[in-house]
């Protein structure tokens, strides 16, 4: 997945390997406020992509589902940057989102995987993932890949803007230029998902729990769930299942646990004894070598540390494993799903 992206990650060149994306620094670097439109799996990335953003490159953000921001009368002008993000590059209520969009004078951006596709077409600039195709209609690796390119824009307008030091941009830097050899290392945890998928296989329900920028990969994990597993899932943000989802839960419950080190770790931690309190059963995706995290739970997976704005990268993947095995436990065709198709064109 991450081949496309090594050699791109020059700090002294700042936008290389984002294509077209590049000629509209100005735009982006002086935008009023950047609108992320996109749907499914891609909307999660693009939720990803608002903390890096925010937190990085200190733009306001909006993410909007296209699906609905398409039927809205949206407050937008010539001073907006909306990025479309889609796989297919096909979907229709995307591309309908952009018309809306065009017809504002906002600029458009595009992030597709399948080049010369319909978004691509209609975008003033874009960036391809190049993640290859993906072979089953679930989006997975196109999901990593995304997430990718708003590290890399982040990145670069942040540089452009000055709101990074020149260190701390380079150590983000390297530690995405590591990632590649981390996600080798979280796959050969294989094995072990596959052990827990087999315990929970049968579960009626499931509750993905993540805070900051692990919440939306709380809701990718629970979306995977149920594209390929037929598994009811939700997705949270630990902090709101005390709000209500906390009735759910019993001990025929599995709740997977975001929980890996960085600011709100404690809070995950709290969460996690909230749940074990009403018998809830605890799997967690902790940092290697936590103990705290690791004594709690029922199961763990360890993933290898990075710096907390990198951690969906390496955390989605044994999510998307999970949600894998216990299809085929199943005798569910992962790459088939029922009632969903590639492209949803209408
Ligand atoms: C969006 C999407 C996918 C999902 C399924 C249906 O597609 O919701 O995320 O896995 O394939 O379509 P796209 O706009 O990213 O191609």
């Amino acid at each position: 997945i991450y081949d496309c992206f090594r050699g791109r990650l020059n700090v002294e060149e700042g936008w290389v390997g984002l294509g077209g994306i590049k000629d509209y620094e100005r735009k982006l670097v002086n935008a009023n406020r950047i609108i992320m439109v996109a749907c499914g799996t891609s909307w999660h990335a693009a939720q990803v992509g608002e903390y890096l953003i925010e937190d990085l490159a200190r733009i306001p953000v909006e993410v909007e589902y296209a699906s609905e921001f398409r039927y809205r009368n949206p407050i937008i002008n010539e001073n907006d940057v909306v990025i479309a993000i889609s796989q297919s590059g096909e979907t229709a209520d995307t591309l309908a989102a952009i018309g809306l969009a065009k017809s504002k004078g906002a600029t458009i951006l595009g992030i597709c995987n399948v080049v010369g596709s319909s978004i691509s077409r209609v975008t003033d600039a874009g960036s391809y993932t190049h993640a290859g195709p993906e072979i089953g209609v679930a989006s997975t690796k196109a999901f990593t890949a995304q997430v990718t390119v708003l590290t890399l824009m982040a990145l670069s307008i942040a540089r452009k803007k000055g709101t990074l030091g020149e260190s701390r941009l380079r150590a983000l830097l390297g530690d995405l230029e590591a990632i590649p050899a981390k996600v080798e290392k979280v796959l050969e945890k294989s094995n072990i998902v596959e052990e827990v998928a087999a315990v929970y296989k049968n579960a009626a329900n499931a509750l993905y729990l993540g805070r900051g920028n692990c919440f939306p990969v709380a809701l990718e994990g629970a979306l995977k769930l149920k594209e390929i597993s037929y598994i009811h899932a939700e997705g949270y943000p630990a902090a709101e299942m005390k709000h209500g989802p906390i009735a759910l839960i019993d001990e025929e419950m599995p709740v997977i646990v975001l929980a890996t080190k960085g600011t709100s770790y404690e809070k995950v931690v709290s969460n996690i004894q909230e749940v074990k309190a009403r018998k809830g059963k605890i799997i967690a995706i902790i940092t290697e070598g936590d103990v705290q995290v690791k004594e709690l739970a029922d199961h763990y997976i360890e993933i290898p540390d990075t710096d907390e704005n990198l951690v969906p990268l390496l955390a989605t993947i044994p999510l998307q494993l999970f949600s894998y095995y216990v299809a085929v436990m199943r005798g569910c065709n992962v790459d088939q799903p029922r009632n969903l198709a590639k492209s949803v064109t209408v």
